[in-house]
């Protein structure tokens, strides 16, 4: 069985730039830079034989490069708690354009439709943790944050092991867009 996504890893410069908000903020785990990425579609535990049927579909997907600009910072909350600090994502319509060609890419390879909502964002630090006034001061104090354009000239196929402080993500195939 294989854990896997699909995302965008992002370039070192960008890396950096969200690495440079980490803040004492005591409870919160930040993600490693290395660790950083958007996320397009969770496809989540498959076989061996799906992951191939996956590869394929994915291979298959043309489109264009494009600038991503990060801006925002929020909070996600789940059962009344903090769970995530994320970056926010400039509306991109040709991110859209390739995450709903990756969808139906997916969907013909014989994955299950995905339900929820595209909201594009990197996690940068899990803070089920943390105490709410301290997230929320900080993402008051963040929320200007943008960061310069970067261009964006292929998308990853991700597995991804659980571990005990962060999972680990291997990079498995890369897409080149046009
Ligand atoms: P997150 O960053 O918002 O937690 C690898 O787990 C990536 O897939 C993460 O970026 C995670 O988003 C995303 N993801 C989306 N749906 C998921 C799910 N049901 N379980 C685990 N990760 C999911």
């Amino acid at each position: 069985m294989f854990r896997l996504f699909v995302a965008l890893s992002l370039p070192a410069v960008l890396r950096s730039q969200l690495a440079a908000l980490h803040a004492g903020i005591p409870g919160a785990r930040w993600v490693p830079p290395e660790n950083y990425h958007l996320t397009l579609r969770f496809i989540g535990e498959i076989e061996g034989w799906q992951a191939e049927e996956v590869d394929l579909a994915l291979a298959g997907i043309r489109s264009r490069g494009f600038d991503l600009t990060l801006r925002g910072i929020g909070l996600y909350e789940k059962a009344g708690r903090i769970q995530a600090m994320w970056v926010g994502v400039e509306r991109s319509d040709a991110l859209s354009h390739l995450q709903s060609k990756i969808e139906t890419a997916l969907q013909r390879s014989g994955m299950p439709p995905e339900r929820k909502r595209f909201a594009p964002h990197v996690t940068i630090a899990r803070t089920d943790r943390a105490a709410p006034e301290k997230l929320a001061a900080f993402v008051q104090a963040h929320n200007l944050f943008r960061a310069p354009p970067v261009p964006i000239e292929a998308f990853t196929l991700f597995s991804s092991r659980l571990g005990k402080e962060a999972s680990v993500y291997e990079a498995e195939v890369e897409y080149e867009l046009a």
